[in-house]
């Protein structure tokens, strides 16, 4: 169980470490300071909806009850020590997991955790005006529960670096608020989350492909050899489910209300009706999904190779996989693109890692269209979404430098340019979007454009008031 009698709420015993007591204690401020002025800027002072973890066990681990957000008790949360606990793969395979950081690993161990825990508060920075246009309460709610648990997941990397990694830790702390998303002279580390997510089609975009990068990535940190990274992750992929959850339902949602659109004015022109057109919707789904791509990094790298040598990062799955979780010897194939056609070429499979995990993160994405199709099927409408081809729109790996289409023909750079904002959100998409985003805060009532859910959050009813207005 979790201690809240302290100013920061945890379960890994701070009360015993004065010193990192008092310098959590003095970052704290700080991260109040970031969520006060790039936190959501409405709603500051609204009674919300919202979960609190109070244990980390299979059952029951949330509390939900009604917080402002500032009084959000975000803490420190690691899922239970398995003290027999070995490592899974690597040189180090069978050797107990390290609880403390080993000299040899201490820099890839840093850069990983600031990596990681640079996207948390990217994303809420991403998503700061987002209150502003709610399409109901029960989704407002949902954005500011996934905002406070990525407050939360900074928390959990920056207890790694302060309890971990000395004075460098405590400098890469103050980091991570320092840079901001987008910002031109210290922006965010990955590429996706410099991106603006500018309204809740994006936003539903944004939790389902780049929150899944997470999800997958969260899942190689629960393996690594370092203990309490593991249990760090392993605690914040349940908090992961719901952000997944509330990027498949938007996006489903939204696809059951333009196919209604479509039927009863018999048209695929449902803008003027107030709804999402589905080749809008695709055309946001393409650029979510290759930008979320982009966040695997190269498909060969000696630095995943590193990682999973060395027990830092292991691969999605590590405990299923039915090989010898050294790698040593066997060999995968990677695709790229040479004079204008596709290769495959046999490479190491360690040096291919991070394409490994890509690849499955591109089944995963597939079981969310495969959903949304079933909305168009049952509709009666012959349309259908798809993820673009794996080339598409890429400025990361094999594929940066070439020009792939959504259906994987590679084109020539005036192709591209003549044809891309059919494939891209243009100009006139982000507005047509922008034009529908008007906040609906009446309990139970929804915006034009989207479904209301099929049930409301912990059991409370669709028109439950989430959020207190007024
Ligand atoms: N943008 O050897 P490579 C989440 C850099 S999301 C900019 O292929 P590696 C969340 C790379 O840093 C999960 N730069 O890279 C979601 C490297 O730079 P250096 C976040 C990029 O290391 C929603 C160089 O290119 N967690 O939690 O094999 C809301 C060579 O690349 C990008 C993690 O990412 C890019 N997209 O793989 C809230 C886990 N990609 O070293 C939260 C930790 C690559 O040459 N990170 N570069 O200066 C990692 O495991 C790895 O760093 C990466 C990159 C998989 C990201
Ligand atoms: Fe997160
Ligand atoms: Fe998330
Ligand atoms: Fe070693």
């Amino acid at each position: 169980t979790i201690d809240y009698s302290g100013k920061i709420p945890n379960n890994v015993d701070l009360d015993t470490d004065r010193r990192l007591q008092r310098a959590l204690e003095s970052w704290q401020p700080n991260f109040l300071g970031w969520w006060r002025d790039l936190g959501p800027t409405v709603f500051k002072e609204n009674d919300i909806y919202l979960r609190t973890a109070v244990a980390v066990g299979k059952e029951g681990w949330a509390n939900f009850d009604y917080v402002r957000m500032p009084d959000y008790r975000w803490g420190i949360f690691l899922a239970e020590r398995d003290g027999e606990r070995t490592i899974a793969h690597g040189q180090h395979q069978g050797e107990p997991a390290w609880q403390t950081v080993p000299g040899e690993y201490r820099a890839d161990l840093r850069r990983l955790i600031v990596v990681q825990g640079d996207t948390e508060p990217a994303s809420v920075e991403q998503q700061r005006h987002l209150g502003r246009t709610a399409p109901s309460l029960y989704d407002l709610r949902n954005l500011f529960q996934v905002n406070v648990e990525e407050g939360r997941h900074l928390w959990a990397m920056v207890y790694l670096l302060h309890a971990h990694f000395g004075r460098d830790g405590r400098d890469e702390a103050e980091m991570l608020l320092h840079r901001n998303s987008g910002d031109d002279d210290s922006p965010r580390i990955l590429g996706a989350f410099n991106e603006p997510t500018p309204d809740w089609l994006a936003f539903y975009m944004f939790t389902y492909f780049t929150d899944r990068d997470g999800k997958f990535q969260l899942g190689t940190l629960k393996e690594s050899a370092f203990d309490p990274l593991a249990r760090t992750c392993e605690f914040m992929l349940k908090e992961e489910a719901h952000h997944m959850f509330v990027g498949t339902m938007g996006v489903h949602r939204v696809v059951e209300r333009t196919a209604a659109l479509m039927k009863e004015h018999d048209t695929e022109d449902i803008l003027p009706f107030g709804g999402i057109p589905l080749a809008l919707i695709q055309r946001y789904l393409n650029f979510h999904f290759s930008v979320s791509m982009d966040l695997f990094g190269s498909e060969t790298s000696t630095n995943a190779a590193n990682y999973f040598s060395g027990g830092v990062k292991g691969r999605w799955m590590e405990r299923r996989r039915k090989d010898d979780h050294r790698l040593l010897d066997d060999f995968t194939t990677v695709t790229s693109v040479r004079d204008g056609a596709f290769v495959t070429d046999e490479v190491p499979a360690l040096s291919a890692l991070n394409l490994d995990l890509r690849d499955q993160y591109v089944a995963d994405c597939n079981t969310g269209v495969k959903r949304w199709n079933k909305v168009l099927e049952a509709a009666g409408l012959a349309h259908r979404l798809y993820l673009p081809h794996e080339g598409f729109n890429r400025k990361v790996g094999v594929y940066s430098g070439h020009h792939v289409d959504p259906h994987g023909a590679i084109i020539d750079e005036a192709a591209w340019e003549a044809r891309k904002d059919g494939w891209l959100p243009s100009e006139q998409d982000k507005s047509d979007v922008a034009s529908l985003m008007r906040p609906v805060y009446e309990p139970g009532e929804f915006a034009s454009w989207i479904n209301p859910p099929s049930v409301g959050i912990n059991q409370q009813p669709v028109e439950f008031p989430y959020v207190r207005i007024g």
